[in-house]
């Protein structure tokens, strides 16, 4: 029998990556869609065609217990929430109902599934899962480079979010003896990535100018620093995650650290354009609170997972921009077609 996955998430960039790592290793992939007529659902159904769609919303506990009845998944992949950081100063409670406690309703629909109390452990047949933790819990960070034991000090009402899934995770693993793991994991990009997010907004934003589009790029803090890698890379990290003896936390990350600054350089050498006459500071895309500096330390995966990732930053944005530039001479909209979907 062929092993079966429930993805949260699975209209987001790493949901789209993870279920053809998961369909190419065999497993029947079943995926968790919200709302009553989101529009990123029919791209799914066309795009991921031997994905299995259940409804079901991180705010509804009912919906979770049922998603999982249907499905009857071995392994629960947690990667729904509302990931965007800046949007979590304008809905901080939104945000803690999604991120945060939806995890805690996700654990609970497996544990109620699965018959687990407090006086009676897992069964034999455990379903695992994984949170989608992220290095924004570092925030402002006590130490360079992040590991597995650096202290959370997270900047945004997001990372505050995740930070609070990170601990439950693991408590429900302490509690319940729970095959319940957290991957930490470090900004991950990729053609499929959400505009809203600064690579993204970068490499349209070269595609724009270089097509004759647009003439300017506006953008906040030039000085942040962060551990970019490819998505496509990182959701094998966490198929490893759950597939491994023992039940533990990774951090997952290039350990190669970029400042915004040298992410625009890169782009828009990319596409042979000098950024100085295109880029322009606004003040008003600084965020309340900043993260300088994230870089991982990812040694605990190399040794135990044996993961490393293929791609490096370089690639990683000449394939954006060129992705972006491909897009755009189509006359395709980024928001509802990407060029890199199979
Ligand atoms: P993404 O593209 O923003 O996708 C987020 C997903 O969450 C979407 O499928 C969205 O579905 C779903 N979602 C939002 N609200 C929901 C709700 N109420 N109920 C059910 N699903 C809901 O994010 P991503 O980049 O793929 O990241 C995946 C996960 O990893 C997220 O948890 C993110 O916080 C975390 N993470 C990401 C990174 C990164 O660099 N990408 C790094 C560390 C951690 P709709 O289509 O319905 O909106
Ligand atoms: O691309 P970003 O919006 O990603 P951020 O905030 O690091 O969060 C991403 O990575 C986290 C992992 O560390 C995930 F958990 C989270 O879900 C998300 O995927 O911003 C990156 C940096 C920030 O320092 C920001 O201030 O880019 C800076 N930046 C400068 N100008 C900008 C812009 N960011 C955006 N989005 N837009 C700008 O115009």
């Amino acid at each position: 029998m062929a092993r079966r996955a429930l993805i949260t998430g699975i209209t987001g960039q790493d949901g789209s990556y993870l279920a053809e790592h998961l369909l190419r290793e065999g497993y029947e992939v079943w995926g968790l869609v919200r709302g009553q007529a989101n529009p990123r659902v029919p791209r799914v159904r066309r795009l991921l065609q031997d994905v299995r769609l259940v409804r079901g919303d991180l705010l509804d506990q009912g919906s979770l217990i049922s998603a999982v009845e249907k499905a009857q998944p071995d392994e629960v992949y947690n990667l729904g929430a509302i990931s965007f950081v800046p949007m979590s100063w304008e809905q901080a409670e939104l945000t803690g109902e999604v991120t945060g406690m939806g995890v805690l309703r996700v654990l609970e629909a497996i544990r109620v599934c699965s018959g687990i109390t407090a006086s009676r452990g897992s069964s034999a047949r455990q379903i695992r899962f994984y949170q989608a933790s992220s290095s924004e819990m570092f925030g402002q960070v006590r130490e360079t480079p992040q590991t597995e034991r650096t202290p959370f000090h997270p900047r945004s009402p997001y990372g505050v979010a995740k930070a609070y899934g990170h601990f439950l995770t693991q408590n429900y693993r302490e509690s319940y003896g729970m095959f319940a793991v957290s991957g930490i994991l470090f900004n991950h990009e990729s053609p499929r990535r959400g505009a809203e997010f600064v690579t993204r907004k970068v490499s349209l934003g070269v595609a724009r100018i270089k097509l004759g589009m647009a003439s300017e790029l506006r953008l906040g803090n030039l000085e942040a620093r962060r551990d970019w890698g490819f998505a496509g890379d990182f959701v094998r990290a966490m198929h490893l995650m759950l597939s491994a003896a023992e039940p533990e936390d990774y951090v997952i990350g290039t350990g190669r650290t970029h400042s915004v600054r040298e992410l625009v350089e890169a782009a828009f050498g990319a596409a042979g354009l000098d950024w100085e006459r295109h880029v322009v500071c606004d003040s008003s895309l600084h965020r309340p609170a900043e993260v300088d500096l994230l870089c991982a330390d990812p040694k605990k995966a190399r040794t135990q997972l044996g993961w490393e990732p293929t791609v490096s930053f370089e690639d990683l944005v000449a394939m954006m921009v060129e992705a972006d530039l491909r897009l755009l001479a189509d006359g395709r909209d980024p928001e509802q077609d990407n060029p890199s979907w199979p």
